[in-house]
């Protein structure tokens, strides 16, 4: 079976510092968090990042920041994965800007869901720019699927030629208004894929171990991190987000999946390391 990528989700755009103190938010938190993930198996680390005030931010200046601060620290690379998400409600335009840094790959959510209490929106205009950013810059997609339709969205891109195989997709299961992080769900995605697809599933709350259990043995990848999962164990907080890739990097060789190092994953998911 293929090599496991592990990415760490370190930041996410919902989480409050004052709420949950080992959040990294500054650059500096941001680049030792990464250089700790990496240590404990990650290869990929998805980014958020937050202004002075600590509030959730798509600057390109912020980008700028925390990404060169994680290069500064990391002897080994993660692969940096921008967010083109953001906080609900960010207008797209400012979504997209932080394309123009040539990140090597970055998050493509392919479709609306509700949000909790929120709507996080992106309708088919919003999804054809960012293909189209994602083209201009050329920058390696990962596609975010939260619902079963999501997985038609890919395909109706890919019919109109905006997006081409090959397809890195995460299925980000457990959101409060789309689809559960039931195993059925996690098994109805991965046969509905098209053909030269790949994919990760990033469980929410307590989904992320079971599901990520499950993409370890599937041949699937995993995301965790402090963006979609707070708890180590039930009622128990984890203490960072290398404590939650390191039950994973365990698992994993336990059940005999090897893990991926950065320069692995790159290859893996086909981008060249320029
Ligand atoms: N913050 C969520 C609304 C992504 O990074 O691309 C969206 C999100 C997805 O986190
Ligand atoms: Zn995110």
């Amino acid at each position: 079976m293929e090599k496991l990528i592990i990415s760490a989700a370190i930041t996410g755009a919902e989480l409050d510092k004052k709420k949950v103190p080992v959040l990294p938010t500054t650059p500096e938190e941001q680049a030792q968090a990464a250089k700790d993930c990496v240590a404990a198996g990650a290869s990929v680390i998805h980014l958020h990042v937050r202004n002075d005030a600590g509030q959730p931010s798509q600057e390109v200046a912020h980008f700028k920041r925390a990404t060169d601060k994680i290069r500064e620290v990391c002897q080994v690379k993660p692969l940096i994965q921008f967010s083109t998400g953001g906080a609900v409600g960010e207008a797209i335009e400012k979504r997209i800007a932080p394309l123009a840094l040539r990140p090597e790959m970055a998050s493509f959510n392919l479709g609306t869901i509700n949000f909790g209490e929120d709507i996080f929106v992106n309708t088919f205009s919003d999804m054809r720019g960012l293909a189209a950013a994602f083209r201009t810059h050329r920058v390696i997609p990962e596609y975010e699927i939260y619902d079963a339709g999501h997985v038609d969205n890919l395909k109706r891109l890919a019919k109109e030629g905006i997006i081409s195989p090959p397809y890195h997709c995460q299925f980000v299961l457990g959101v409060v208004g789309a689809l559960s992080g039931e195993l059925s769900g996690l098994l109805y995605l991965a046969e509905h894929l098209p053909a030269d697809s790949s994919w990760a599933v990033a469980g929410i709350g307590r989904f992320e171990l079971p599901l990520a259990v499950h993409a370890i043995l599937l041949g699937g990848h995993v995301r965790v991190g402090l963006e979609d999962n707070l708890y180590y164990a039930k009622g128990q907080l984890a203490t960072g987000n290398a404590q939650l890739v390191e039950r994973i990097t365990r698992l994993a060789k336990e059940l005999g999946r090897e893990v991926a190092s950065p320069d692995e994953a790159r290859q893996i998911l086909g981008i060249s390391n320029t």
